[in-house]
């Protein structure tokens, strides 16, 4: 009797083991899109850019650190710049004259001049929940359908 309620004991033990590895797998994979990949507590996003479009052009991120690396498929220079929708006018203006202050001071983030068959990347950054758009700012990738947008949210 005893041994058996040792094997039972041990069973059980088993089984709850087995239940909260899977709830562990389970949650991970839910929360992550696939281009999405998580390095040491960040979000590492990966950005196909070609003509003239981004994949994917819409990207779901959870608050917090991350990444962001633009690879260019294309046969042309591409980048990467997100700031949120209100601000695309100011960039737009600011980039016409080259006006970096302006640039940074008004921008999520960006990816600059990434050659064809090559890859950029973002610094790592502290992403606080809210709604942005990106594009690529190359004369006519924009209205040429080079742009998407980024939501930060739970
Ligand atoms: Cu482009």
């Amino acid at each position: 009797m005893e041994r058996q309620n040792a094997v039972l004991s041990g069973t059980l033990i088993l089984v709850a083991l087995a239940v909260i590895i899977a709830g562990c797998v389970q949650s991970s994979t839910k929360i992550l899109p696939p281009y999405v990949k998580m390095v040491d507590g960040v979000q590492v996003v990966t950005i196909n850019a070609k003509e003239f479009a981004f994949t994917p052009s819409s990207i779901h991120l959870s608050p917090g650190k991350a990444k962001f690396i633009v690879i260019n498929d294309g046969k042309v220079e591409h980048e990467l710049v997100a700031y949120e929708a209100s601000k695309k006018e100011i960039v737009d203006k600011a980039e016409m004259v080259e006006d970096e202050e302006t640039i940074k001071k008004n921008i999520l983030f960006e990816v600059e001049e990434v050659k064809a068959g090559e890859s950029g990347e973002s610094d790592v950054m502290d992403l606080k929940e809210g709604s942005y758009v990106f594009g690529c700012h190359i004369k006519g990738h924009y209205d040429a359908g080079m742009k998407g947008t980024v939501t930060i949210g739970k």
